[in-house]
């Protein structure tokens, strides 16, 4: 008993330690265009909590048949398409990258059943350094694109701002530039 209980203390002391290097998706949410929508795409920031940069290399999930990772790009004609990005996106030492509206956005195609608002969904994100991620994800169809994150403790970008001054590396943080 008291050796179980010894080996048992080292592991979690040990925790924090692994835990420290690491990806932290927040502000994230899905959507589909319509309820009879094929397909849906997820939005969030990532943050690379390391001193390693990486990349965002898949993306998977049960609720549609294939994820891919996109992007939009303006065609000469001036419209936007969205392709995806096969060598996945960088996400340098320390930095958080944004995916929004009209920019990089985790694509689901052929959704296993409709996004109802509210519902969640799981998403594993496979990284070329780092452990994968589960993210649990709340499907919200009424999002505006540049609304901030509202609810848990993202709070809302311009307040951040005010009270923190310029950015700041920890934590939580990185909403206050995009959501301004
Ligand atoms: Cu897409």
């Amino acid at each position: 008993m008291n050796l179980k209980t010894t080996l048992l203390g080292t592991a979690f002391a040990v925790l924090p330690a692994i835990a420290s290097a690491h990806m932290i998706i927040e502000d994230a949410y899905a959507r589909a265009a319509s309820p009879v929508a094929q397909s849906g795409a997820a939005f969030m920031t990532i943050f690379n909590h390391s001193d390693r940069d990486d990349r965002l290399i898949g993306v998977t999930s049960d609720a549609a048949e294939r994820l891919e990772l996109h992007t939009h790009i303006q065609e000469e004609s001036g419209v936007m398409r969205m392709v995806e990005v096969e060598e996945g996106f960088e996400i340098p030492a320390g930095e958080t990258i944004l995916l929004q509206r009209g920019g990089y956005h985790v694509m689901m195609l052929g959704l296993t059943s409709p996004l109802e608002q509210g519902e969640e969904i799981e998403i594993t994100f496979t990284f070329e350094h780092a452990d994968p991620v589960t993210q649990t994800i709340v499907v919200d169809n009424e999002r505006q694109p540049m609304e901030g994150g509202h609810g848990d403790h993202s709070g809302h970008g311009e307040m951040e701002m005010e009270h923190d001054g310029e950015g700041h590396g920890g934590d939580h943080s990185g909403h206050g530039d995009s959501d301004s």
